[in-house]
Protein backbone atom coordinates (compact mmCIF):
# COMPACT_ATOMS: atom_id res chain seq x y z
CA UNK A 1 0.00 0.00 0.00
CA UNK A 2 1.75 3.26 -1.32
CA UNK A 3 2.22 5.54 2.34
CA UNK A 4 0.38 8.97 1.71
CA UNK A 5 3.51 10.90 0.15
CA UNK A 6 1.73 14.25 0.43
CA UNK A 7 0.42 13.66 4.40
CA UNK A 8 4.10 12.31 4.85
CA UNK A 9 5.82 15.46 3.69
CA UNK A 10 3.22 17.84 5.36
CA UNK A 11 4.17 16.22 8.64
CA UNK A 12 7.80 16.00 8.09
CA UNK A 13 7.79 19.79 6.87
CA UNK A 14 5.79 20.84 9.88
CA UNK A 15 8.35 19.04 12.06
CA UNK A 16 11.33 19.70 9.98
CA UNK A 17 12.44 16.35 10.70
CA UNK A 18 15.42 16.25 8.64
CA UNK A 19 16.33 19.60 10.11
CA UNK A 20 17.08 23.86 8.94
CA UNK A 21 14.36 25.96 8.22
CA UNK A 22 12.29 25.74 4.34
CA UNK A 23 13.39 29.30 4.40
CA UNK A 24 15.41 31.14 6.25
CA UNK A 25 16.63 35.17 5.92
CA UNK A 26 19.48 34.63 7.44
CA UNK A 27 22.01 34.81 4.34
CA UNK A 28 25.33 33.24 5.41
CA UNK A 29 28.20 34.82 3.26
CA UNK A 30 30.67 32.34 2.56
CA UNK A 31 34.14 33.93 2.81
CA UNK A 32 37.14 33.07 0.36
CA UNK A 33 38.94 31.82 2.69
CA UNK A 34 36.25 29.73 3.90
CA UNK A 35 34.93 28.34 0.45
CA UNK A 36 38.58 27.58 -0.48
CA UNK A 37 39.00 25.24 2.81
CA UNK A 38 36.25 23.47 2.06
CA UNK A 39 36.92 22.87 -1.64
CA UNK A 40 40.61 21.83 -1.01
CA UNK A 41 40.32 18.14 -1.09
CA UNK A 42 37.87 18.67 -4.23
CA UNK A 43 40.36 20.95 -5.86
CA UNK A 44 43.37 17.92 -5.16
CA UNK A 45 41.75 15.14 -5.47
CA UNK A 46 41.06 15.66 -9.83
CA UNK A 47 39.57 12.32 -10.20
CA UNK A 48 36.77 10.55 -9.14
CA UNK A 49 34.25 7.51 -10.40
CA UNK A 50 30.85 8.17 -11.08
CA UNK A 51 28.43 5.54 -10.59
CA UNK A 52 25.23 5.31 -12.92
CA UNK A 53 23.13 2.26 -11.12
CA UNK A 54 19.67 1.54 -10.68
CA UNK A 55 16.58 -0.39 -11.67
CA UNK A 56 16.96 0.62 -14.82
CA UNK A 57 20.04 -2.10 -14.91
CA UNK A 58 17.74 -4.69 -15.21
CA UNK A 59 16.89 -4.50 -19.01
CA UNK A 60 20.57 -3.90 -19.59
CA UNK A 61 19.65 -1.39 -22.54
CA UNK A 62 17.31 -3.49 -24.19
CA UNK A 63 13.56 -3.29 -24.75
CA UNK A 64 11.66 -4.61 -27.48
CA UNK A 65 13.78 -5.34 -29.59
CA UNK A 66 15.76 -2.20 -29.55
CA UNK A 67 19.08 -2.23 -27.98
CA UNK A 68 20.57 1.56 -27.16
CA UNK A 69 18.89 2.09 -24.16
CA UNK A 70 20.04 2.68 -20.43
CA UNK A 71 18.73 5.14 -17.63
CA UNK A 72 16.57 6.53 -19.54
CA UNK A 73 15.22 3.13 -20.32
CA UNK A 74 11.71 4.17 -19.30
CA UNK A 75 11.19 7.47 -21.26
CA UNK A 76 12.94 6.09 -23.98
CA UNK A 77 10.94 2.92 -24.63
CA UNK A 78 7.94 4.89 -23.19
CA UNK A 79 7.40 1.88 -20.72
CA UNK A 80 4.47 2.46 -18.48
CA UNK A 81 5.26 3.05 -14.77
CA UNK A 82 3.21 -0.49 -14.13
CA UNK A 83 5.10 -2.27 -16.88
CA UNK A 84 8.64 -0.75 -15.33
CA UNK A 85 7.85 -1.43 -11.58
CA UNK A 86 8.13 -5.06 -12.27
CA UNK A 87 12.23 -4.26 -12.30
CA UNK A 88 11.67 -3.71 -8.70
CA UNK A 89 10.93 -7.18 -8.37
CA UNK A 90 14.00 -7.89 -10.36
CA UNK A 91 16.34 -6.33 -8.95
CA UNK A 92 18.92 -8.42 -6.35
CA UNK A 93 22.17 -7.64 -6.92
CA UNK A 94 23.68 -10.61 -4.89
CA UNK A 95 27.48 -10.17 -6.78
CA UNK A 96 27.25 -6.54 -5.51
CA UNK A 97 30.50 -6.10 -3.20
CA UNK A 98 31.27 -2.39 -2.01
CA UNK A 99 35.01 -3.31 -0.92
CA UNK A 100 35.66 -4.76 -4.66
CA UNK A 101 34.01 -1.54 -6.24
CA UNK A 102 35.67 0.57 -4.19
CA UNK A 103 38.79 -1.08 -4.46
CA UNK A 104 38.72 -0.50 -8.44
CA UNK A 105 38.51 3.06 -8.40
CA UNK A 106 41.14 3.02 -5.35
CA UNK A 107 43.33 1.21 -7.30
CA UNK A 108 42.72 3.73 -10.33
CA UNK A 109 43.77 6.83 -8.39
CA UNK A 110 40.90 8.15 -7.98
CA UNK A 111 39.93 10.18 -4.53
CA UNK A 112 36.33 10.22 -4.76
CA UNK A 113 33.03 8.53 -5.75
CA UNK A 114 29.50 10.05 -6.77
CA UNK A 115 26.48 7.17 -7.15
CA UNK A 116 23.18 7.97 -8.21
CA UNK A 117 21.32 7.51 -5.07
CA UNK A 118 17.78 8.15 -7.56
CA UNK A 119 18.17 8.87 -11.09
CA UNK A 120 15.14 10.50 -13.18
CA UNK A 121 12.99 7.54 -12.82
CA UNK A 122 12.60 8.09 -9.26
CA UNK A 123 13.42 5.29 -8.23
CA UNK A 124 15.59 5.43 -4.42
CA UNK A 125 18.73 2.96 -3.82
CA UNK A 126 18.25 3.76 -0.10
CA UNK A 127 14.85 2.95 2.36
CA UNK A 128 13.36 6.10 2.28
CA UNK A 129 10.83 7.14 4.95
CA UNK A 130 9.08 9.75 2.22
CA UNK A 131 8.35 6.65 -0.26
CA UNK A 132 8.18 2.97 -1.07
CA UNK A 133 9.54 3.12 -4.42
CA UNK A 134 13.52 2.44 -2.91
CA UNK A 135 15.51 -0.25 -2.02
CA UNK A 136 13.37 -1.48 0.52
CA UNK A 137 10.43 -2.59 -1.53
CA UNK A 138 13.46 -5.10 -3.22
CA UNK A 139 14.33 -8.10 -2.02
CA UNK A 140 17.85 -6.95 -1.89
CA UNK A 141 17.53 -5.53 1.92
CA UNK A 142 20.89 -4.58 2.77
CA UNK A 143 21.72 -0.93 2.44
CA UNK A 144 24.15 -0.71 -0.77
CA UNK A 145 24.81 3.12 -0.08
CA UNK A 146 25.54 2.11 3.05
CA UNK A 147 27.98 -0.15 2.80
CA UNK A 148 29.69 2.09 -0.16
CA UNK A 149 30.03 4.89 2.00
CA UNK A 150 31.49 2.26 5.10
CA UNK A 151 33.81 0.98 2.07
CA UNK A 152 34.79 4.58 1.19
CA UNK A 153 35.94 5.28 4.42
CA UNK A 154 37.80 2.58 5.27
CA UNK A 155 40.25 3.83 2.13
CA UNK A 156 39.98 6.97 2.31
CA UNK A 157 37.78 7.96 -0.24
CA UNK A 158 34.99 10.58 -0.36
CA UNK A 159 31.42 9.20 -0.86
CA UNK A 160 29.00 11.63 -2.49
CA UNK A 161 25.59 11.48 -4.25
CA UNK A 162 23.67 11.59 -7.42
CA UNK A 163 20.37 13.09 -7.21
CA UNK A 164 17.93 13.87 -9.61
CA UNK A 165 15.41 16.83 -9.06
CA UNK A 166 12.86 15.25 -12.04
CA UNK A 167 11.02 12.45 -10.72
CA UNK A 168 8.93 10.28 -13.50
CA UNK A 169 7.33 8.59 -10.74
CA UNK A 170 6.63 11.04 -8.03
CA UNK A 171 2.31 12.01 -8.44
CA UNK A 172 3.21 15.52 -8.26
CA UNK A 173 6.48 15.62 -10.91
CA UNK A 174 5.29 16.32 -14.33
CA UNK A 175 4.67 13.04 -16.05
CA UNK A 176 6.42 12.27 -19.26
CA UNK A 177 4.35 13.84 -22.80
CA UNK A 178 3.65 9.99 -23.76
CA UNK A 179 2.45 9.50 -20.51
CA UNK A 180 -1.71 10.39 -21.40
CA UNK A 181 -3.23 7.72 -19.19
CA UNK A 182 -1.32 9.54 -16.24
CA UNK A 183 -3.35 12.95 -14.32
CA UNK A 184 -1.45 15.76 -15.94
CA UNK A 185 -2.77 18.37 -13.06
CA UNK A 186 -1.14 16.98 -10.00
CA UNK A 187 1.54 18.94 -10.78
CA UNK A 188 2.98 20.54 -7.64
CA UNK A 189 6.82 22.04 -7.65
CA UNK A 190 6.19 22.80 -3.69
CA UNK A 191 4.95 19.41 -2.67
CA UNK A 192 8.37 18.26 -5.30
CA UNK A 193 10.64 20.89 -3.71
CA UNK A 194 9.69 19.82 0.36
CA UNK A 195 10.18 15.79 -0.73
CA UNK A 196 13.50 17.00 -2.41
CA UNK A 197 14.23 18.50 0.92
CA UNK A 198 13.68 15.82 2.78
CA UNK A 199 14.96 12.83 1.19
CA UNK A 200 18.56 15.53 0.86
CA UNK A 201 17.84 15.73 4.47
CA UNK A 202 17.95 12.30 4.91
CA UNK A 203 20.23 11.12 2.93
CA UNK A 204 22.74 13.56 4.83
CA UNK A 205 21.81 12.16 8.16
CA UNK A 206 22.13 8.28 6.84
CA UNK A 207 25.27 8.81 5.02
CA UNK A 208 27.15 12.30 5.33
CA UNK A 209 27.95 12.41 1.93
CA UNK A 210 30.70 15.03 0.86
CA UNK A 211 29.58 15.44 -2.68
CA UNK A 212 25.67 16.31 -3.71
CA UNK A 213 25.84 15.86 -6.99
CA UNK A 214 21.63 17.12 -8.81
CA UNK A 215 21.02 16.99 -12.13
CA UNK A 216 17.51 16.73 -14.02
CA UNK A 217 17.07 20.37 -12.79
CA UNK A 218 15.68 21.49 -16.14
CA UNK A 219 12.51 21.41 -16.16
CA UNK A 220 11.27 25.24 -16.14
CA UNK A 221 9.26 24.31 -13.20
CA UNK A 222 11.93 24.42 -11.09
CA UNK A 223 12.97 27.57 -10.25
CA UNK A 224 16.49 29.67 -9.24
CA UNK A 225 14.62 29.15 -6.36
CA UNK A 226 13.68 26.12 -5.61
CA UNK A 227 17.38 25.23 -5.74
CA UNK A 228 18.58 28.53 -3.80
CA UNK A 229 16.05 26.97 -1.20
CA UNK A 230 17.27 23.41 -1.31
CA UNK A 231 20.90 24.50 -1.35
CA UNK A 232 20.41 26.68 1.56
CA UNK A 233 18.89 23.79 3.26
CA UNK A 234 21.93 21.81 2.34
CA UNK A 235 24.20 24.52 3.78
CA UNK A 236 21.96 24.24 7.04
CA UNK A 237 22.41 20.64 7.29
CA UNK A 238 26.20 19.61 6.03
CA UNK A 239 27.84 22.94 5.70
CA UNK A 240 31.02 21.41 4.40
CA UNK A 241 28.98 19.59 1.43
CA UNK A 242 30.43 20.30 -1.86
CA UNK A 243 27.50 21.08 -4.18
CA UNK A 244 27.77 20.93 -8.40
CA UNK A 245 26.06 23.61 -10.08
CA UNK A 246 22.88 21.65 -11.25
CA UNK A 247 21.36 22.77 -7.58
CA UNK A 248 19.40 25.37 -9.58
CA UNK A 249 19.91 26.89 -12.74
CA UNK A 250 23.58 25.64 -13.93
CA UNK A 251 24.77 29.01 -12.96
CA UNK A 252 28.14 30.18 -11.75
CA UNK A 253 26.65 31.80 -8.08
CA UNK A 254 24.49 28.82 -6.82
CA UNK A 255 26.85 25.69 -6.10
CA UNK A 256 30.60 24.88 -6.23
CA UNK A 257 31.55 23.58 -9.38
CA UNK A 258 30.86 23.80 -13.43
CA UNK A 259 29.50 20.44 -14.91
CA UNK A 260 30.42 20.07 -18.52
CA UNK A 261 29.39 16.97 -19.31
CA UNK A 262 30.98 14.32 -22.19
CA UNK A 263 33.28 17.29 -23.22
CA UNK A 264 36.79 18.91 -22.10
CA UNK A 265 36.41 22.81 -22.50
CA UNK A 266 38.72 24.03 -24.69
CA UNK A 267 40.67 26.31 -22.24
CA UNK A 268 38.73 25.14 -19.51
CA UNK A 269 36.64 27.21 -16.99
CA UNK A 270 39.18 29.81 -15.44
CA UNK A 271 38.14 31.23 -12.14
CA UNK A 272 36.00 29.07 -11.72
CA UNK A 273 35.83 24.98 -9.96
CA UNK A 274 34.44 22.78 -12.85
CA UNK A 275 34.61 18.72 -13.13
CA UNK A 276 33.87 17.16 -16.40
CA UNK A 277 31.81 14.00 -16.42
CA UNK A 278 32.08 11.11 -19.05
CA UNK A 279 31.16 7.78 -19.67
CA UNK A 280 33.96 5.52 -20.25
CA UNK A 281 31.55 3.81 -23.71
CA UNK A 282 28.49 5.34 -25.12
CA UNK A 283 25.84 4.79 -22.04
CA UNK A 284 25.95 6.17 -18.23
CA UNK A 285 23.42 3.08 -17.03
CA UNK A 286 24.73 -0.43 -17.50
CA UNK A 287 24.22 -1.16 -21.59
CA UNK A 288 25.23 -4.64 -22.42
CA UNK A 289 25.54 -4.08 -26.13
CA UNK A 290 27.26 -0.88 -25.78
CA UNK A 291 30.91 -1.43 -26.82
CA UNK A 292 32.02 1.90 -27.75
CA UNK A 293 34.91 1.61 -24.98
CA UNK A 294 37.37 4.70 -25.34
CA UNK A 295 40.40 3.10 -25.20
CA UNK A 296 42.71 3.60 -21.80
CA UNK A 297 45.24 6.24 -23.70
CA UNK A 298 42.59 8.36 -24.57
CA UNK A 299 40.94 8.29 -20.78
CA UNK A 300 44.61 8.79 -19.65
CA UNK A 301 45.01 11.69 -21.99
CA UNK A 302 41.66 13.26 -20.51
CA UNK A 303 42.87 13.18 -17.37
CA UNK A 304 45.89 15.04 -17.90
CA UNK A 305 43.94 17.90 -20.62
CA UNK A 306 41.01 18.32 -18.04
CA UNK A 307 44.03 18.80 -14.91
CA UNK A 308 46.40 20.94 -17.09
CA UNK A 309 43.07 23.13 -17.41
CA UNK A 310 42.28 23.13 -13.64
CA UNK A 311 39.27 20.40 -14.03
CA UNK A 312 38.25 17.52 -12.33
CA UNK A 313 37.44 14.10 -14.36
CA UNK A 314 34.44 12.10 -12.99
CA UNK A 315 34.63 9.00 -14.66
CA UNK A 316 31.58 6.71 -14.93
CA UNK A 317 30.84 2.88 -14.72
CA UNK A 318 27.34 1.35 -15.16
CA UNK A 319 27.30 -1.38 -13.03
CA UNK A 320 25.03 -4.63 -13.83
CA UNK A 321 21.62 -5.53 -12.43
CA UNK A 322 23.74 -8.27 -10.73
CA UNK A 323 25.87 -5.98 -9.10
CA UNK A 324 29.03 -6.26 -11.14
CA UNK A 325 31.40 -3.05 -12.95
CA UNK A 326 31.68 -4.14 -16.87
CA UNK A 327 34.93 -5.76 -16.73
CA UNK A 328 36.16 -3.11 -19.90
CA UNK A 329 36.15 -0.70 -17.12
CA UNK A 330 37.89 -2.44 -14.95
CA UNK A 331 40.94 -3.09 -17.00
CA UNK A 332 40.82 0.41 -18.56
CA UNK A 333 40.71 1.54 -14.74
CA UNK A 334 42.96 -0.49 -13.58
CA UNK A 335 45.76 0.51 -16.32
CA UNK A 336 44.86 4.11 -15.65
CA UNK A 337 45.98 3.19 -11.56
CA UNK A 338 49.21 1.76 -12.91
CA UNK A 339 49.49 5.45 -14.49
CA UNK A 340 48.39 7.10 -11.60
CA UNK A 341 51.22 5.58 -9.45
CA UNK A 342 53.90 6.18 -10.99
CA UNK A 343 52.74 9.88 -11.52
CA UNK A 344 50.10 10.94 -9.75
CA UNK A 345 52.14 13.83 -8.21
CA UNK A 346 51.28 15.64 -11.86
CA UNK A 347 47.82 15.55 -10.97
CA UNK A 348 46.54 15.77 -7.79
CA UNK A 349 46.60 19.15 -6.36
CA UNK A 350 48.18 20.55 -9.49
CA UNK A 351 46.77 23.95 -11.34
CA UNK A 352 46.23 24.79 -14.61
CA UNK A 353 49.28 26.12 -15.47
CA UNK A 354 49.31 29.72 -17.74
CA UNK A 355 51.87 28.50 -20.06
CA UNK A 356 50.09 28.38 -23.53
CA UNK A 357 49.50 25.15 -25.69
CA UNK A 358 52.70 23.47 -26.63
CA UNK A 359 52.59 21.25 -29.08
CA UNK A 360 54.65 18.34 -27.13
CA UNK A 361 51.67 17.67 -24.32
CA UNK A 362 50.37 19.67 -21.69
CA UNK A 363 51.63 21.25 -18.36
CA UNK A 364 50.20 20.75 -14.89
CA UNK A 365 51.89 22.96 -12.22
CA UNK A 366 52.15 23.78 -8.55
CA UNK A 367 53.54 26.65 -6.73
CA UNK A 368 55.30 25.70 -3.62
CA UNK A 369 56.20 28.93 -1.22
CA UNK A 370 57.98 31.54 -3.75
CA UNK A 371 58.25 28.53 -6.09
CA UNK A 372 57.31 26.67 -8.78
CA UNK A 373 57.21 23.42 -10.17
CA UNK A 374 56.01 22.28 -13.87
CA UNK A 375 54.85 18.29 -14.68
CA UNK A 376 55.75 18.67 -18.52
CA UNK A 377 53.16 15.86 -19.88
CA UNK A 378 55.38 14.61 -22.93
CA UNK A 379 52.92 12.81 -25.23
CA UNK A 380 55.02 13.30 -28.13
CA UNK A 381 58.60 12.14 -27.14
CA UNK A 382 60.65 14.77 -29.70
CA UNK A 383 62.57 13.33 -32.21
CA UNK A 384 65.62 15.71 -31.12
CA UNK A 385 65.32 15.23 -27.71
CA UNK A 386 64.70 19.13 -26.84
CA UNK A 387 61.63 20.15 -25.47
CA UNK A 388 60.96 23.54 -25.48
CA UNK A 389 59.43 25.60 -22.57
CA UNK A 390 58.72 29.63 -23.00
CA UNK A 391 59.30 30.66 -19.43
CA UNK A 392 62.14 32.78 -18.39
CA UNK A 393 62.94 31.31 -15.23
CA UNK A 394 66.08 29.40 -13.47
CA UNK A 395 66.26 26.32 -12.79
CA UNK A 396 66.86 24.51 -9.64
CA UNK A 397 66.55 21.09 -11.19
CA UNK A 398 64.44 18.87 -14.06
CA UNK A 399 63.94 15.12 -14.11
CA UNK A 400 61.61 12.55 -15.27
CA UNK A 401 58.90 11.70 -12.72
CA UNK A 402 59.45 8.17 -13.25
CA UNK A 403 62.84 8.49 -12.40
CA UNK A 404 63.94 10.89 -10.21
CA UNK A 405 67.67 9.83 -10.57
CA UNK A 406 67.40 10.46 -14.35
CA UNK A 407 68.83 14.37 -13.72
CA UNK A 408 68.16 16.41 -17.05
CA UNK A 409 70.06 19.35 -18.12
CA UNK A 410 67.72 22.61 -18.88
CA UNK A 411 69.19 25.40 -21.14
CA UNK A 412 68.08 28.90 -20.61
CA UNK A 413 67.43 30.84 -23.73
CA UNK A 414 66.58 34.22 -25.38
CA UNK A 415 63.10 33.22 -25.75
CA UNK A 416 62.69 30.03 -22.78
CA UNK A 417 63.92 26.68 -21.29
CA UNK A 418 65.18 23.76 -23.22
CA UNK A 419 65.57 20.92 -21.72
CA UNK A 420 67.87 17.81 -23.28
CA UNK A 421 65.80 14.59 -23.34
CA UNK A 422 68.45 11.27 -23.59
CA UNK A 423 66.63 8.21 -24.45
CA UNK A 424 63.53 7.01 -24.87
CA UNK A 425 60.04 8.13 -23.58
CA UNK A 426 59.42 6.23 -20.18
CA UNK A 427 55.62 5.65 -21.02
CA UNK A 428 54.16 5.28 -24.26
CA UNK A 429 51.46 7.01 -23.64
CA UNK A 430 51.95 10.58 -21.38
CA UNK A 431 56.35 10.85 -19.97
CA UNK A 432 56.32 13.35 -17.37
CA UNK A 433 59.04 15.76 -16.83
CA UNK A 434 59.91 17.91 -13.84
CA UNK A 435 60.87 21.22 -13.77
CA UNK A 436 61.68 22.75 -10.32
CA UNK A 437 61.78 26.47 -11.12
CA UNK A 438 62.71 29.28 -9.05
CA UNK A 439 60.62 31.47 -8.33
CA UNK A 440 56.93 32.68 -9.61
CA UNK A 441 56.46 31.35 -13.39
CA UNK A 442 57.87 33.89 -15.50
CA UNK A 443 56.53 33.80 -18.89
CA UNK A 444 58.27 35.18 -22.03
CA UNK A 445 57.11 38.70 -22.92
CA UNK A 446 58.47 38.22 -26.19
CA UNK A 447 56.87 34.87 -26.75
CA UNK A 448 54.16 36.58 -28.75
CA UNK A 449 54.24 35.55 -32.51
CA UNK A 450 55.96 38.23 -34.36
CA UNK A 451 56.02 38.99 -38.25
CA UNK A 452 59.61 37.95 -39.93
CA UNK A 453 62.10 40.09 -41.24
CA UNK A 454 60.74 39.58 -44.84
CA UNK A 455 57.17 40.46 -43.57
CA UNK A 456 55.53 36.86 -43.53
CA UNK A 457 53.91 35.91 -40.49
CA UNK A 458 53.52 32.29 -39.94
CA UNK A 459 51.07 30.88 -37.14
CA UNK A 460 52.14 27.07 -36.50
CA UNK A 461 48.86 25.00 -34.73
CA UNK A 462 51.16 25.13 -31.48
CA UNK A 463 50.32 28.84 -31.07
CA UNK A 464 46.49 28.45 -32.02
CA UNK A 465 44.25 29.05 -29.53
CA UNK A 466 40.89 27.48 -29.14
CA UNK A 467 37.53 28.94 -28.42
CA UNK A 468 34.14 28.13 -26.90
CA UNK A 469 34.12 26.62 -23.85
CA UNK A 470 31.86 23.85 -25.26
CA UNK A 471 34.64 23.43 -28.38
CA UNK A 472 34.16 19.45 -28.02
CA UNK A 473 37.32 17.83 -28.63
CA UNK A 474 39.34 20.57 -30.89
CA UNK A 475 42.63 19.95 -30.03
CA UNK A 476 46.28 19.64 -31.42
CA UNK A 477 47.00 16.33 -33.14
CA UNK A 478 50.26 15.72 -32.31
CA UNK A 479 50.63 12.48 -34.87
CA UNK A 480 50.04 14.67 -38.06
CA UNK A 481 50.84 18.01 -36.49
CA UNK A 482 47.71 19.45 -36.91
CA UNK A 483 44.63 20.65 -35.62
CA UNK A 484 42.34 18.18 -35.15
CA UNK A 485 38.60 16.89 -33.88
CA UNK A 486 37.52 20.20 -35.05
CA UNK A 487 33.83 18.62 -34.44
CA UNK A 488 31.54 21.05 -33.05
CA UNK A 489 30.41 24.33 -35.33
CA UNK A 490 30.60 26.39 -32.53
CA UNK A 491 34.26 25.61 -31.80
CA UNK A 492 36.80 28.35 -33.28
CA UNK A 493 40.43 28.78 -33.65
CA UNK A 494 42.23 31.97 -33.48
CA UNK A 495 45.90 33.09 -33.37
CA UNK A 496 47.32 36.28 -31.69
CA UNK A 497 50.23 38.00 -33.18
CA UNK A 498 52.30 41.24 -33.40
CA UNK A 499 52.41 42.89 -36.79
CA UNK A 500 54.97 45.64 -37.81
CA UNK A 501 55.09 45.57 -40.76
CA UNK A 502 51.37 46.23 -42.15
CA UNK A 503 50.67 45.97 -45.73
CA UNK A 504 48.34 43.62 -47.95
CA UNK A 505 48.53 40.00 -47.15
CA UNK A 506 47.75 36.51 -49.30
CA UNK A 507 46.90 34.10 -46.72
CA UNK A 508 47.63 30.70 -47.13
CA UNK A 509 47.02 27.59 -45.18
CA UNK A 510 46.58 23.58 -45.52
CA UNK A 511 43.40 21.64 -44.99
CA UNK A 512 42.50 18.40 -44.69
CA UNK A 513 38.40 16.66 -44.88
CA UNK A 514 36.41 14.24 -46.07
CA UNK A 515 33.52 16.67 -47.14
CA UNK A 516 33.32 20.29 -48.57
CA UNK A 517 32.12 23.04 -46.11
CA UNK A 518 33.04 26.83 -45.27
CA UNK A 519 35.40 28.45 -42.82
CA UNK A 520 34.62 32.03 -41.80
CA UNK A 521 37.64 34.09 -41.71
CA UNK A 522 38.17 37.22 -39.82
CA UNK A 523 40.93 39.43 -39.84
CA UNK A 524 41.93 43.07 -38.69
CA UNK A 525 38.34 44.40 -39.85
CA UNK A 526 37.54 41.61 -42.53
CA UNK A 527 35.61 38.57 -42.95
CA UNK A 528 35.00 36.58 -45.16
CA UNK A 529 34.05 33.02 -46.28
CA UNK A 530 36.17 30.56 -47.68
CA UNK A 531 35.28 27.47 -49.17
CA UNK A 532 37.49 23.95 -48.29
CA UNK A 533 37.39 21.42 -51.00
CA UNK A 534 37.65 18.21 -49.27
CA UNK A 535 41.09 16.29 -49.58
CA UNK A 536 39.64 12.68 -49.31
CA UNK A 537 41.09 11.73 -46.23
CA UNK A 538 42.31 13.40 -42.48
CA UNK A 539 45.82 12.91 -43.02
CA UNK A 540 45.94 14.43 -46.79
CA UNK A 541 46.26 17.59 -46.69
CA UNK A 542 46.49 20.35 -49.60
CA UNK A 543 47.34 24.04 -49.66
CA UNK A 544 43.98 26.67 -49.75
CA UNK A 545 44.46 30.07 -50.96
CA UNK A 546 42.55 32.28 -48.45
CA UNK A 547 42.88 35.58 -50.56
CA UNK A 548 44.52 38.77 -49.57
CA UNK A 549 43.45 40.85 -46.69
CA UNK A 550 44.93 44.17 -45.62
CA UNK A 551 46.52 44.68 -42.35
CA UNK A 552 46.79 48.40 -42.22
CA UNK A 553 48.22 49.08 -38.89
CA UNK A 554 51.30 48.00 -36.87
CA UNK A 555 50.43 46.07 -33.48
CA UNK A 556 48.40 43.09 -31.97
CA UNK A 557 46.10 41.27 -34.62
CA UNK A 558 43.88 38.60 -33.94
CA UNK A 559 42.99 35.51 -36.36
CA UNK A 560 39.64 33.87 -36.15
CA UNK A 561 38.32 31.06 -37.86
CA UNK A 562 35.06 29.95 -37.21
CA UNK A 563 33.28 27.20 -38.89
CA UNK A 564 30.26 28.49 -41.33
CA UNK A 565 27.36 26.47 -39.30
CA UNK A 566 25.91 25.05 -42.96
CA UNK A 567 27.16 22.02 -44.27
CA UNK A 568 30.02 21.91 -41.15
CA UNK A 569 32.16 18.89 -41.50
CA UNK A 570 35.38 18.76 -39.35
CA UNK A 571 38.61 19.82 -41.29
CA UNK A 572 41.76 19.04 -40.01
CA UNK A 573 43.90 22.47 -40.20
CA UNK A 574 48.19 23.05 -40.57
CA UNK A 575 50.17 26.14 -40.11
CA UNK A 576 48.64 29.73 -41.61
CA UNK A 577 50.90 31.87 -43.67
CA UNK A 578 50.33 35.61 -44.04
CA UNK A 579 53.02 36.64 -47.03
CA UNK A 580 53.39 40.22 -48.16
CA UNK A 581 51.76 40.86 -51.50
CA UNK A 582 52.52 44.05 -53.94
CA UNK A 583 50.85 46.47 -55.97
CA UNK A 584 46.54 46.84 -55.32
O1 LIG B 1 19.96 12.74 -18.11
C1 LIG B 1 21.13 12.58 -17.34
C2 LIG B 1 21.90 11.37 -17.77
O2 LIG B 1 21.11 10.23 -17.62
C3 LIG B 1 23.15 11.25 -16.91
O3 LIG B 1 22.79 11.06 -15.55
C4 LIG B 1 23.99 12.51 -17.09
C5 LIG B 1 25.22 12.42 -16.21
O4 LIG B 1 25.61 13.67 -15.81
N1 LIG B 1 23.20 13.70 -16.69
C6 LIG B 1 21.97 13.87 -17.41
C7 LIG B 1 22.24 14.30 -18.84
O5 LIG B 1 22.85 15.59 -18.79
Amino acid sequence: MMKSTITLIIIFLSLNLYGGETRSDTSNVESMAAKDARMEWFRDARFGMFIHWGIYSVPAGEWNGRTNHAEWIRDTAQIPLDTYNRFIDQFNPVKFDADEWVGVAKAAGMKYMVITAKHHDGFCMWPSAFTDYDLASTSFKRDILGELKEACDKVGIKFGLYYSIMDWHHPNYLPRKWEQDRPQDLVDMEIISAYVQNQIGELIQRYDPAVLWFDGEWDKEWTREHGEDLHRHIRELKPDAVVNNRVGKRTRDLGDFGTPEQHIPAKGIPGWDWETCMTMNGQWGYNKHDDRWKSTEDLLRKLVDISSKGGNFLLNVGPTAEGEIPIQSITRLKAMGQWMQVNGESIYGTQASSIRPLVFGKVTQKVEGNDTTLYLHVSEWPEDGQLFVPVMNRVASAFLLSDRKHVLHARKGETGLTIDLSGAAPDSVDSVVVVKLIGALELNPLDQLQQSEDGIVTLPVDRAEFGQHHAGNLQIDAKLKAIGHWNHPDAFVQWTFMVNNPGRFRMTTETASLKACSIKVSLSDQEREVAVPPSGNYGDFQTLDAGVFEIKDTGVCTLIFKPVRKDWSPVNLRAVSLIPVSGN
